[in-house]
């Protein structure tokens, strides 16, 4: 089946559902005969961006890096879900610029702090409350909200299901798939 490549770029707060989002999103594309990659925190911090942290130098060399290698991906066909809390605007439009602007999909993923907080599903926004984790977005670090995101998914508002019709309407409606 015919489709155009694009990078589908999720961004949000830990917890909001980003990883979710985009494993589901990726299942419903491959019904549908897209050819897909996903890429997030298990299979790029602890490889290619291993020798990285959370400072705002190296959360803008880790965006930078996983731009280029979207980049790559669009151009070898593939639909490719990103997801990355991505904290920073600059850093984001960085990685728009690097993939070109035709094909980048930037997707809000929004949910509050508090709820985020009180889903915290590996326990961080404990740790980072307790002082154990350091620059942890959204207690002493920053997430910048989108400025002009091509969509905004409400993960408090929508089901998993609604969020990612959501998505798969914006691909069909745009001519992607
Ligand atoms: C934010 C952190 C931090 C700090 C570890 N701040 O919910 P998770 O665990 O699985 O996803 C978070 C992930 C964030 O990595 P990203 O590459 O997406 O961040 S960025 O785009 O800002 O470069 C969280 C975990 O790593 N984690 N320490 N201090 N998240």
């Amino acid at each position: 089946k015919k489709h155009k490549s694009a990078a589908v770029w999720f961004t949000g707060l830990s917890g909001s559902g980003k990883s979710t989002l985009t494993v589901a999103v990726e299942k419903e594309l491959h019904q549908l005969g897209v050819h897909t990659y996903r890429l997030d925190g298990d299979n790029i911090r602890f490889g290619l961006n291993k020798d990285l942290g959370f400072s705002p130098e190296d959360r803008a060399e880790n965006i930078r890096r996983i731009g280029e290698v979207t980049k790559l991906m669009v151009d070898a066909g593939l639909i490719t879900l990103t997801a990355f809390i991505s904290p920073y605007q600059k850093d984001r439009d960085k990685a728009r610029e690097i993939i070109g602007e035709a094909e980048f999909i930037e997707v809000y993923v929004k949910c509050s702090l508090e709820t985020c907080e009180n889903r915290d599903p590996k326990g961080l926004y404990k740790k980072a409350r307790a002082g154990e984790i350091k620059e942890f977005t959204g207690i002493d670090a920053p997430y910048e909200e989108p400025v002009n995101p091509e969509l905004i998914i409400d993960t408090e508002k929508l089901s998993l299901a609604e969020s990612v019709h959501t998505v798969i309407h914006y691909l069909l409606e745009k001519g992607f798939i």
